[in-house]
């Protein structure tokens, strides 16, 4: 082993050991030689597999690599054995098996050390233990101009419904209506908009795009009824390969370094929760993933199991044909979590939207966090942000159990959410029930949260804004009579109101492709229309030149998102508050309702940001629906 060590630091340009051993022959007043190696370095661990009992093959399988359970390494004949070797660091530990003559799994029969599966079975074990002696380094510097996530908006891209950049790899499903169906939208129109400044010109500067991975050209029930395709992306069939209608490996990462380029973070979402029935990997190991049945009957969440039972929550399969990982399995966990890993890698994306974070083991979530300050951020140099989605809008202690530094940076805002929709979009109670759920929610948890209005499982937000608001899933009817744009502008401006809250408190707003216009639809699917570019109504154009406003005041004043809320004054229907990070205050006043009114306590002279009007306090006039960010001695 120390002959392959030296030969090893001689490849790697350690010539100046050998130098240093030569010389001290001769040189009594030489120094010593420094082996020493970067921490990190790697060493080779051997695996051997006796030669004989009809045994023709064997395959080191294991999870000394992302891959390393599904294409493991052939081991060739060396004398009596078959024989393998892998690079590892220092103490790594590596499960592993041998399969033999392609077929049968065996543990190694020279070694004793093994450990449970977590399914029933059993893997070998072994630790890395490479006798380096390693070289001091310099702690890590911080990174002065390292993106400060609090800063960030966030856009939701829906790729499949966002633009179509590539005809090419247009291609439907047989079988499935359009509204469920593939329609063309790929990461090619994601770069055309990128390119054409859109991003820029709703002060976005983080992308939140829809699971890359490959899906399968399948037809699958949904609950309603209704047949769909996998153009969502939570279906994955191939974890390993983009999927082909949004375009190659090689695309994708074009999108990225341009989006890098205009200073915009790239975050993917990653469904880790399951995958496709049609997956090699669910074909391979089905130990991996949960059997569907338990207790003797089928496990579906909310169909034989309980969405929120605490362990069958973790365990139910969403559908009849999406098998459920099971990540007390360690070797299923190291892969997930190693897959996710080969992402970031492939195509230096900034951050990961996790999707379904209480439906699976948490094991899963702090493997990830360590993997990735581990092995992403000292070379990146910069905070790696991961958001949850844990769809709960009255839990909010559950919502914060994801949240700190060994697990996520933030989870969206589903009970803000819930409030703002009701005191801002429906006007129910008062504007003092959102100043009282503010009071509480400001400081609850210790991380970033996104806060937002609409996504991609809720009706659109115009809908809830309507002089007669509705948010029933079905109201409207998503199939049959989709309900239209509103004609009036009401509801446009009230979301306005809803979008002046979301830029001037703390938290990523998230805007979902199309809120920044109103775009009508119904529940899941009707609620991911393709994107409208042309031929907006006056009322949309401007809501979407107000989000534009607020995406250039929320990046010109910083106090926005780092600063502390003060409530400066309630009514019914109005409410302004300050934002302070001790360099500059804004005022913020809000008016729901649909008379003018005054809010108090503001500025003696100040300007409006976002009418530029010169206005005077202490009481300051809002038209109906509408907001007003103030600042003293603007210019
Ligand atoms: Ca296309
Ligand atoms: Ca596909
Ligand atoms: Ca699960």
């Amino acid at each position: 082993m120390r002959a392959l060590f030296r030969s090893l630091f001689m490849a790697a340009g350690f010539f100046a050991c050998t130098d240093a051993r030569l010389d001290s022959a001769t040189d009594p007043n030489a120094k010593p030689p420094t082996a020493c190696v970067p921490p990190g370095t790697q060493c080779p661990i051997v695996f051997r597999y006796p030669i004989g009992n009809g045994v023709s093959t064997v395959e080191l399988r294991g999870d000394f690599a992302p891959d390393g359970w599904t294409k493991g390494v052939a081991m060739q004949v060396e004398g009596t054995f078959f024989r393998a070797e892998v690079p590892a660091t220092d103490g790594a530990k590596v499960h592993y098996k041998f399969l033999l003559n392609g077929k049968d799994w065996v543990l190694d029969p020279a070694n004793p050390q093994k450990e449970t599966d977590g399914a029933g079975g059993e893997n070998s074990i072994t630790v890395a233990a490479c006798n380096f002696e390693y070289c001091a380094t310099e702690p890590p510097k911080p990174n002065p101009d390292a993106f400060d996530w609090r800063r960030a908006v966030m856009y939701f891209v829906f790729v499949d419904r966002f633009a179509n950049g590539d005809p090419t790899n247009d291609e439907t499903i047989l079988g499935v209506e359009p509204p469920a169906n593939y329609q063309g939208g790929d990461w090619a129109g994601v770069i055309q908009k990128l390119e054409s400044g859109y991003f820029e010109s709703l002060g976005v500067n983080a992308l939140w795009l829809t699971v890359p991975a490959d899906n399968p050209n399948v037809v699958g029930a949904g609950y309603d009824g209704h047949s769909y395709s996998a153009y969502h992306g939570y279906w994955a069939s191939n974890l390993e390969a983009p999927e082909e209608h949004f375009g190659t490996l090689a695309t994708l990462k074009d999108l990225v370094q341009k989006a890098h380029a205009r200073g915009i973070k790239v975050l993917f979402d990653y469904a880790m929760n399951h995958v496709h029935e049609s997956s090699t990997l669910y074909q391979a190991h089905a130990d991996w993933f949960w059997p569907l049945s338990y207790d003797n009957h089928q496990c579906v969440c909310g169909d034989g199991c309980d969405w929120n039972d605490s362990y069958q929550q973790k365990r139910c399969w969403f559908t009849s044909y999406l098998p459920d990982w099971n990540f007390t399995n360690s070797a299923a966990r190291a892969y997930s979590v190693g897959n996710a890993l080969k992402w970031v890698e492939d195509t230096g994306i900034d951050g990961f939207r996790l999707d379904a974070v209480k439906h699976i083991e948490l094991d899963w979530l702090l493997d990830l966090r360590k993997r990735i300050a581990a092995e992403v951020e000292p070379k990146s140099h910069e905070h790696f942000y991961m958001v949850g989605e844990t769809f709960e809008s009255g839990n909010r202690d559950l919502i914060k159990s994801y949240v700190g530094t060994d697990r996520l940076d933030g989870q969206f805002d589903f009970p803000l959410r819930a409030v703002l929709v009701e005191k801002l979009l429906r006007r129910t109670g008062t504007m003092h029930d959102l100043d009282a759920f503010l009071a509480s929610n400001d400081t609850f948890y210790p991380g970033v949260m996104s806060t937002f209005i609409g996504n991609h499982d809720i009706v659109r937000a115009i809908h809830v804004a309507e002089d007669s608001p509705w948010d029933a899933w079905a109201a409207g009817n998503p199939w049959g009579a989709p309900p239209s744009l509103p004609k009036n502008a009401a509801p446009f401006e009230r979301l306005g109101v809803a979008f002046a809250f979301l830029f001037t408190t703390q938290g990523v707003p998230l805007i979902y492709y199309g809120d920044e216009i109103g775009m009508p639809g119904a529940g899941d699917p009707d609620n991911r229309r393709f994107m409208q570019w042309e031929g907006l109504t006056s009322a949309q154009a401007g809501l979407r030149t107000l989000v534009e406003k607020l995406g250039k005041i929320r990046r010109d004043h910083p106090a926005l998102w780092r600063g502390a809320r003060s409530t400066l004054s309630v009514t019914d229907d109005t409410y302004s508050y300050a934002m302070s990070d001790g360099v500059e205050t804004l005022y913020v006043g809000l008016n729901r309702g649909d008379v003018t009114a005054a809010v108090g306590s503001m500025p003696q002279k100040g300007r409006d940001l976002l009418t530029d009007e010169l206005v005077e306090g202490p009481g300051v006039t809002l038209a109906p629906r509408s907001a007003r960010i103030i600042v003293v001695n603007a210019p």
